[in-house]
C-alpha cells in the first residue's frame, strides 16, 4: 500500500549563509563554483520515498530558496503562507546572521500556521569550521526557547536526513 503527500517547505535566513547551497544539496542539483546571490526565489523539489509504520509514503518536497537581500522581503514574504515546513539559515562563522533568526522566527510565527512553528520548524548552523562564532550550545538555547529542531553542518555533510525528518514530522502530525 502506497498514499501520495506533498510537502511544501521554505529556506529562509540572511544573505550568504548557504540557503542556495543547501537546496541544491537538498535536491541533489549542481553547486554553484562561486557565490551567485538569490534573486527573488528559487524553487527546487525532491521525491522521498519513507517508511512509516510498515507503509511506504511517496512524498514530494517542494522548496522554495528565498533570498536573504533585504529588498526582496516583501516578495520573500509572500511564500511563508501555505509552507508547511520551514529551514531558518545562519552561518556559524557569522554572529549576525545568527542574531537575525529572531527575526525570522517571528515572521514564522506570524505568516504561518502554529503547527509550523510548533512543530515543522528547524534551524540550521551552516558552515561549519574551526572559525566558528556561534557556539552549538547558543543555537541550541535559541532553538529550545522557541521550540525547534537544530542541526549543524559543513559542506559535506549529508542533509538527507534532515529532509526526512522533517517529512516524517509533517506525515505524523497530519495522517
Ligand atoms: N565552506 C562552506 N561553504 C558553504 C557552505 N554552504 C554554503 N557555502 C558557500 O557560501 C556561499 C553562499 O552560499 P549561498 O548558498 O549562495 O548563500 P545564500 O544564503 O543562498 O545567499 P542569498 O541567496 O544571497 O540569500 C557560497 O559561496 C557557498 O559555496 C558550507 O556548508 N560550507
Ligand atoms: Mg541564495
Amino acid at each position: 500500500m502506497s498514499t501520495n503527500y506533498l510537502i511544501k517547505s521554505i529556506i529562509i535566513g540572511a544573505s550568504k549563509t548557504g540557503k542556495s547551497y543547501l537546496l541544491s544539496k537538498f535536491t541533489n542539483g549542481k553547486q554553484k563554483a562561486n557565490y551567485q546571490p538569490t534573486v527573488g526565489v528559487e524553487f527546487g523539489s525532491k521525491m522521498l520515498q519513507l517508511e512509516l509504520k510498515g507503509i511506504i509514503i511517496n512524498t514530494l518536497m517542494q522548496i522554495w530558496d528565498t533570498a536573504g537581500a533585504e529588498i526582496y522581503q516583501t516578495i520573500t514574504n509572500t511564500y511563508y503562507k501555505g509552507s508547511s515546513v520551514v529551514f531558518i539559515v545562519f552561518d556559524l562563522n557569522n554572529t549576525e546572521s545568527f542574531q537575525k533568526c529572531k527575526f525570522y522566527m517571528e515572521n514564522v510565527q506570524q505568516y504561518c500556521l502554529e503547527d509550523v512553528w510548533k512543530n515543522l520548524t528547524i534551524l540550521i548552523g551552516t558552515q561549519l569550521s574551526d572559525e566558528r562564532k556561534v557556539t552549538t550550545d547558543q543555537a541550541l538555547l535559541f532553538a529550545k526557547q522557541n521550540n525547534i529542531l537544530y542541526s549543524e553542518l559543513n559542506k559535506d555533510t549529508n542533509v538527507d536526513e534532515i529532509l526526512h525528518t522533517m517529512a516524517k514530522r509533517y506525515i505524523q502530525l497530519y495522517e
